[in-house]
């Protein structure tokens, strides 16, 4: 299988109004996504066992092996990207009545859940992402990933928002302040209806 760039759900400039402008957008999504992508098809291109794989299957075979990593790392980029795409809306921020009962019941309230989503995003010491996870016991928890890593490799559940707490995502807009960062992301920026869906479809 070759991989390919999805279009980004909204128009580069769309978001420009709330914190996170089209240069950044035609950054991250048409030279850093693609890179990954070029990256991870020149390796399968040189891998009978990745070949007519999919992309999950690919992470998942090669999560964990030293010999597999520049493929892990491309493959989890390109699947951390694709779904981060989904977390950004023009008209983000608003919590559908459903995930904000469920994030009342399991953090306490919705502001602790941000403030542990802002703990994570902020922790991650060097670059990586901040996730909301449906955790195996039905929970909801906050985690945060290094490098290319994403739930579908560590096993702790399944993915409903992500940030990309790389330098790259936020270097242009915010410079140096990734916690104005995230939380612009988490007041205007997060697509909170995307994890509403994930959350119904788990
Ligand atoms: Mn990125």
């Amino acid at each position: 299988m070759t991989f390919t760039l999805p279009s980004l759900p909204f128009a580069p400039s769309a978001l420009a109004a709330r914190g996170m402008c089209q240069e950044t957008l035609e950054f991250h999504h048409g030279k850093h996504h693609q890179a990954y992508v070029t990256a991870l098809n020149g390796l399968v291109d040189k891998n009978d066992a990745l070949k007519g794989k999919t992309l999950e299957e690919v992470i998942k075979l090669a999560h964990g092996r030293d010999d597999l990593t520049p493929v892990f790392n491309n493959a989890g980029q390109h699947w951390n990207h694709s779904f981060f795409w989904n977390c950004l809306s023009p008209s983000g921020g608003g919590i559908p009545g459903e995930l904000e009962k469920k994030l009342a019941g399991d953090f306490g309230s919705v502001e602790k859940f941000k403030e542990a989503f802002k703990a994570a995003a902020t922790g991650q010491f060097g670059s990586g992402w901040a996730w909301l996870v449906l955790g195996k016991d039905g929970r909801l928890k906050v985690s945060k990933t290094a490098n290319a890593g994403l739930p579908l490799a560590t096993g702790e559940g399944k993915a409903l928002l992500v940030l990309d707490v790389w330098e790259h995502a936020y270097y242009i807009d915010f410079r140096n302040r990734r916690p104005d960062f995230t939380d612009n992301f988490l007041a205007r920026l997060a697509n909170y209806e995307f994890a509403a869906q994930q959350l119904k479809s788990a």
